[in-house]
């Protein structure tokens, strides 16, 4: 891919983004149980726009996207943000048993008020955790000097807490407890 078609792909996923997860009826559209909208109603609602995309393209933006952070339904008409939300939408996984330790990454000016009371999904429907450190570190380098907290995942699943394994690989849990963060 050329550098213009990637910095045009970058600009409509940062688009598609706000669409799928946070202001759909900015545009106009809604999104189902899910979080779904139609193909067709995006790809219209993109080139209204100004981001002039058809299907195959957008087909190419699904699948080379960084972050994989879309995905079509199993009839292809439909696509969804796999994670991201900050509007309440069927994660639509099954629940999941993490691994031992997941990762978050944030920066020194939350410390005090996690510590205080856990991490919480702030604007977001969940807590994004990462399976690994390197990627906790990248998250949170969007905000500053990195500041990557171990969870205790494991043990979070076994007293109870609900996990999700986002299809592009996040982990997706409501909040962490203090008591589960590795200080
Ligand atoms: C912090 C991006 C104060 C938390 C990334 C984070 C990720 C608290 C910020 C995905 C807090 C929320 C999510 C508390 C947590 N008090 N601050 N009690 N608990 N925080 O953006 O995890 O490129 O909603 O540490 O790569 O940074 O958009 O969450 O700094 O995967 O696909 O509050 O978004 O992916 O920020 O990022 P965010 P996040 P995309």
């Amino acid at each position: 891919m050329d550098t213009t078609s990637k910095r045009n792909f970058t600009t409509a996923s940062k688009f598609i983004s706000l669409l799928l997860r946070h202001r759909p009826e900015a545009a106009g559209l809604e999104l189902d149980d899910q979080g779904h909208v139609e193909v067709s109603r995006l790809l219209s609602t993109l080139g209204a726009a100004g981001h002039r995309i058809d299907r195959a393209e957008l087909d190419q933006l699904v699948e080379t996207n960084d972050k994989k952070r879309f995905a079509f339904d199993p009839s292809g008409e439909r696509i969804r943000a796999v994670q991201g939300h900050s509007r309440s939408v069927d994660p639509a996984y099954d629940p999941a048993r993490p691994p031992d330790t997941l990762f978050h990454g944030t920066v020194e000016k939350f410390l005090a008020p996690i510590r205080a009371g856990g991490l919480k999904p702030r604007g977001r429907q969940f807590v994004h955790l990462s399976l690994d450190r390197q990627t906790a570190v990248t998250v949170a380098m969007r905000r500053g000097k990195p500041m990557v907290l171990e969870i205790m995942a494991a043990q979070m699943h076994t007293d109870g807490c609900l996990f999700y394994r986002a299809d592009n690989g996040v982990w997706l849990v409501s909040d962490v407890p203090m008591r589960f963060i590795r200080d």
